[in-house]
């Protein structure tokens, strides 16, 4: 390498390591910050997800940079400037078996983090903080939080607390913060889907004894819209539901309202949200007219129960 070129790329160099340091970001944040393309995940596991994408698309563009210099290279070096040709190396043993080798360890390197990543996904683990059993049914969800049972004279005395979603009611999964959770998926019908856009992650709700379960650890408080993505009939697309995110406290404090209310009341959800001061209807989503004939598209949400009660 030439001496001014060697100063040149020294000083760039220079410039892109003070770029780093001057804009107060660690290596850490930088490796968060490199998303290429890839969305906002608000779950561990969905930030494990992002870091395989992080990388695999980094070890994409080394291979890209060097293709491409070689190429720009080549077209530099050897342009036309009389009728020799340059020096042919077709049949270079040593350059034939490396360009075959070396496709092999980038395959097998994304082979070796993808399972790893998969595996960390799907993991579950022998006791998570929460378990919630989600029953799909054409068309809406049941969420039944296995950790609390009914208690007392009520009629359902020591089955789980749960709510269930209706035609004019979204219903809303609430979960805490940084806990693990552990969903249970059942269906009695037909085959639904799971799935929550933020948490880059689905799973298909299928009807059989062995339920489909997978856990994820929540990082953000927040309201998340949850739809439906298995085609299940006429009102799948109106299968919506929230998942909302809250502190560790206010997860028990609805869920201690959801028991005290009780299970005969249709009203629960929303009254045990306005109990612990969140809004009581879903705030992603909102119910849809089952009208067929109805000529404007519903757009407010219809939660059964005022305010004031
Ligand atoms: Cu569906």
């Amino acid at each position: 390498m030439q001496r001014s070129t060697r100063s040149r790329v020294s000083r760039l160099a220079l410039l892109a390591g003070s770029t780093v340091l001057l804009s107060g970001c660690s290596a850490q944040q930088w490796e968060t910050k490199l998303r290429f393309g890839w969305p906002t995940g608000v779950t561990h596991q969905a930030d494990r997800m992002r870091t395989l994408w992080t990388w695999s698309s980094v070890a994409a563009l080394v291979v890209g940079v060097i293709v491409w210099g070689l190429i720009f290279w080549v077209c530099a070096r050897y342009r036309k400037k009389d009728d020799v040709l340059p020096k042919q190396t077709k049949y270079h043993l040593p350059i034939e078996v490396a360009y075959t080798i070396a496709p092999f360890f980038i395959i097998a390197g994304l082979f070796y983090y993808t399972a790893v990543t998969e595996n960390y996904v799907d993991k579950l683990s022998p006791n998570p903080d929460v378990t919630v059993q989600v029953d799909a049914f054409k068309w809406n969800w049941q969420f039944e939080y296995t950790n609390q049972k009914y208690q007392g004279t009520d009629p359902a005395a020591g089955t789980p607390v749960s709510t269930v979603g209706t035609s004019t009611e979204i219903p809303i999964l609430v979960l805490p913060i940084n806990k693990s959770v552990r969903i249970v998926e059942v269906s009695r019908d037909v085959i639904h889907s799971f799935w929550v856009p933020e948490f880059l992650f689905k799973r298909d709700v299928i009807p059989q004894k062995k339920p489909n379960q997978f856990e994820f650890t929540a990082t953000k408080i927040g309201h998340y819209v949850g739809r439906c993505a298995e085609l299940c009939g006429t009102y799948h697309s109106q299968m919506n539901f929230e998942v909302r995110v809250l502190s560790d406290s206010d997860y028990q404090k609805y869920l201690d309202a959801l028991t005290s209310i009780g299970s005969s009341d249709p009203a629960r959800q929303s009254k045990a949200l306005l109990a612990i001061g969140q809004d009581r209807c879903a705030t992603t989503t909102h119910p849809f007219n089952t009208d067929r004939n109805h000529k404007t598209a519903s757009t407010t949400p219809l939660c059964p129960v005022s305010t004031t009660s």
